[in-house]
């Protein structure tokens, strides 16, 4: 028995050995001097990996952070939830040039921060001419759903043949004499043409239900927290808005006038519930001037495909208004909304709060600003404010105005 102990001993003690001499050989470096600095690192690995100089450098940074006293790995990502549930044949929609790209980065972070981050909804930029690389490069990283990048056809962006170019030029130097504001510009007016006819109808654009379109320079000021498409479709609402105010008299002198001949020449497209109190304080027979700001629209595309649309786009189009005068797209789509859809088919925004200058909506009410994180003063919002035509809204729809409306009145 103390025999066989012994044995066991002896081949304890060999074995313990053995795991020292391995210690010591396997711990030194297996070839060279020791390495004593990063660039020593840093070929090593090369000759190691047998790779690129960057691939040597992303694995030296992830040993210096597990090194105490060095910043924390920061992941590429924040780690966003994404909202349950199917999602909307929807995209969001921006008309932009190069030279736009730092302000449309801006409107693009406050869009995903407060909404798309959950929802990651495409994107789909439109331009007169070629996006750039750079272009493409930033908002593709910003953008959490897919972007598309669109070319605008000619024929889309140029004067049609029926349009006599030295009145429109004519028009344009008495425009610049009285000050209105772009009324010597060309590029304007086709802007203005394209997002009153054309962008639902790019092809880009075909393979979607509903838009939401975003504009340089625009911020978001409150969380959204339900997905807004899908709010619209729910809710049988085909337009949206969060501020509306008075066009300028100069820029629609004869507007009224083109969408009366419409009127007349379409009667079947006119619904009979429809919002004519909104634009008109006649019946009709005069425009108000109010209307919907459409730097801010969430819509249905399919609304603006429809022939109603197009054949009263096409009216205005041959009257020759976008040139011989300056129509916005704001009046153009309001009018048409009035005036074609139903009254509940039209829907106020209060709890999206935006800004696109000079105006801000800050949603009324302090418990809705309270749970949705919203940052904008209160003292800021327009909706209750002489020029806005929010408050007619409310009024022609019979709508209650939202608590605490009175103490913003300015
Ligand atoms: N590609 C392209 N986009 C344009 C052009 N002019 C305007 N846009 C875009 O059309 C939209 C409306 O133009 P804005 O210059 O913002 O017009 P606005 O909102 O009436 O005026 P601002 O108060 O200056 O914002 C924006 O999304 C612009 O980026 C142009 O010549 N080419
Ligand atoms: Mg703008």
């Amino acid at each position: 028995m103390a025999g066989s102990q012994r044995y066991v001993r002896y081949i304890l003690l060999a074995f313990l050995c053995l795991t020292i001499v391995y210690f010591f050989t396997s711990s030194a470096p297996i070839r060279g001097t020791p390495l004593t600095n990063a660039s020593d690192v840093i070929k090593e690995q090369e000759a190691n990996a047998g790779g690129s100089s960057s691939q040597a450098h992303l694995s030296l940074d992830k040993d210096t952070y597990t090194q105490p006293g060095t910043s924390p790995n920061t992941p590429n990502t924040l780690p966003y939830e994404s909202a349950e549930g199917p999602r909307m044949n929807a995209t969001f929609v921006t008309l932009a040039r190069n030279s736009d790209i730092w302000e449309i980065a801006k409107s693009i972070r406050h869009v995903e921060d407060r909404f798309n981050r959950r929802y990651n909804y495409d994107w789909v930029f439109l331009n007169d001419q070629e996006f750039d690389d750079n272009f493409k490069k930033i908002t593709t990283s910003l953008v959490s759903g897919k972007t598309k990048y669109g070319t605008i056809p000619k024929e889309h962006w140029s004067f049609p043949e029926w349009i006599d170019q030295s009145k429109a030029e004519k028009v344009r130097e008495d425009m610049k004499a009285k000050k209105i504001i772009y009324g010597d510009s060309v590029s304007y007016r086709h802007m203005c043409r394209y997002e009153s006819g054309f962008f639902f109808r790019h092809p880009l654009m075909l393979d979607y239900e509903w838009y939401w379109r975003v504009e340089p320079s625009v911020e978001l000021y409150c969380d959204i927290h339900y997905d807004t498409f899908k709010f619209m479709a729910d809710h049988g609402k085909k337009y949206s808005f969060v501020i509306s105010l008075y066009e300028y008299v100069e820029t629609i002198p004869t507007l009224w006038d083109s969408v009366k001949g419409f009127m007349a020449k379409f009667p079947q497209h006119l619904e009979k519930d429809n919002t004519m109190g909104f634009v008109s304080d006649d019946g009709g027979s005069t425009y108000n001037h109010c209307h919907f700001w459409s730097n801010f629209e969430i819509g249905n595309l399919n609304w603006l495909r429809s022939q109603a649309y197009i054949d009263y786009f096409n009216h205005l189009d041959r009257d020759g208004g976008f040139f011989y005068e300056r129509w916005g797209d704001a009046p153009v789509h309001s009018i048409a909304a009035s005036l074609m859809l139903k009254k509940e088919e039209i829907h106020f925004f209060n709890d999206i709060a935006y800004y696109h200058v000079p105006f801000t909506h800050c949603p009324t009410g302090e418990e809705t600003r309270l749970k949705l994180k919203c940052h904008c003063n209160p003292k800021d919002n327009f909706d209750w404010n002489g020029y806005s035509c929010t408050s007619r809204f409310f009024d022609v729809n019979g709508m209650q105005k939202p608590e605490g409306y009175e103490k913003e009145q300015h």
